[in-house]
């Protein structure tokens, strides 16, 4: 059903912190040989195995299309639903439904407007007619609430810590290929409706060369309400260091919406990683795909991890950081196992396991 109101916070909505408990989780299966090499086989063994890390502790549904339907079935295992679904790309995340919940028990999601993380102005492939239908498509098959948001907003450029406050970055949801026709104050109130937050931080720039204009969930993530963990680049040399310590500062000098200080924990920085010629040469360059050259710079990021109920699937980038990182999650998270998934194809693609994950929370029970 579409709700074509924002009553959100009326109908006592609420969009659940990812580490609240969820019913399952949504994915994409990748394809497109002009994003993912070698005919996206390998990227295709690397959702795999995060599908399988997640599906430890819930469901897991990957949509897939038609012609990809035989393959992704043989190659997930039997426990992990796959359903057809048309998408232009495999970013869950970002055109997937924003899910929220209320205390009667129900399950309702945004669905917010897409353009391919900046549409004719800088964005990523011109035809996102197949993604832009995800969310609903999700919606109904969940039969969830739909709430039809009308700005351009990825789900990987939000967090919230599911009590009332939301972070995000100037660099991605004040950039003029999103919504130029609004000002910072009318995108809070959108925000504020659909999503039914009070508090909303702020932070100036993401991760250097995402190309996403600066996602937060490459940044940054709740491990819980007033503690942050923050991709941290101690190279003062390196332009990631500014940036992290710009956030770093802005964030824990930040009350939450519960009148919190937050605390922000470090993550490692992997890297700095950039493509090798080998990875380069394997992808399928047309018009309309973004270049992929040899010694482009990755945006990679261990604090683009999922929290799933009972595990922490985080992506192993960089062999002398990747022990340390999970470390820190392991400290973070005592009562979840930290599962490394390798995760350098899923960068290639411009982005990590978060981006490619959609939680569904879990609906209180009111019986
Ligand atoms: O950061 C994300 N949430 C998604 C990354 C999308 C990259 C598109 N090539």
């Amino acid at each position: 059903m579409t709700d074509n109101t924002n009553n959100v916070a009326e109908e006592g909505f609420r969009m659940p912190g990812e580490f609240e408990p969820h019913d399952g989780c949504w994915m994409l299966w990748p394809e497109r040989k002009d994003v993912w090499r070698l005919n996206a086989a390998p990227a295709q063994k690397a959702f795999v195995e995060v599908a399988c890390a997640i599906s430890k502790s819930e469901e897991v549904t990957v949509a897939v299309s038609d012609q990809q339907y035989d393959n992704a079935r043989t190659m997930l295992p039997e426990h992990i639903k796959v359903v057809e679904m048309s998408s232009n790309d495999a970013w869950m995340r970002d055109i997937g439904p924003s899910f929220l919940t209320n205390d009667s028990g129900e399950l309702a999601a945004v669905d917010w407007d897409f353009n391919a993380w900046g549409g004719e102005d800088g964005g990523l492939y011109p035809d996102w007619s197949k993604d832009s239908r995800v969310a609903q498509k999700v919606c109904e098959i969940t039969d969830a609430t739909r709430f039809d948001a009308p700005l351009v907003l990825e789900g990987g450029s939000i967090h919230v810590d599911g009590q009332g406050t939301l972070i995000t970055t100037k660099e991605c949801l004040l950039n003029r290929n999103r919504n130029p026709d609004l000002n910072q104050h009318q995108i809070e109130q959108l925000l504020r409706d659909y999503l039914n937050v009070e508090r909303i931080i702020w932070l100036d720039q993401g991760t250097v060369e995402d190309e996403t204009d600066g996602h937060i969930d490459n940044l940054c993530c709740f491990i819980k309400p007033g503690v942050v963990a923050l991709h941290y680049c101690e190279d003062p040399n390196d332009p990631q260091h500014a940036i992290s310590e710009d956030a770093y500062r802005i964030l824990s000098n930040s009350t939450d919406a519960r009148g919190r200080q937050l605390k922000v924990v470090k993550l490692p920085h992997p890297g700095p990683l950039f493509i090798s010629k080998e990875e380069a040469t394997g992808i399928d360059d047309n018009e309309d795909s973004q270049p992929r050259e040899e010694g482009q710079r990755l945006a990679g990021s261990y604090a683009n991890f999922y929290i799933a109920n009972k595990h922490i699937v985080f992506p192993k980038l960089d062999p002398e950081k990747d022990d340390k990182a999970a470390a820190i999650l392991a400290e973070q998270f005592p009562d979840r196992e930290i599962i490394g998934v390798p995760a350098r194809e899923i960068l290639l693609g411009g982005g990590n396991i978060h981006c490619i994950t959609q939680q569904q929370p879990t609906v209180k029970n009111t019986k």
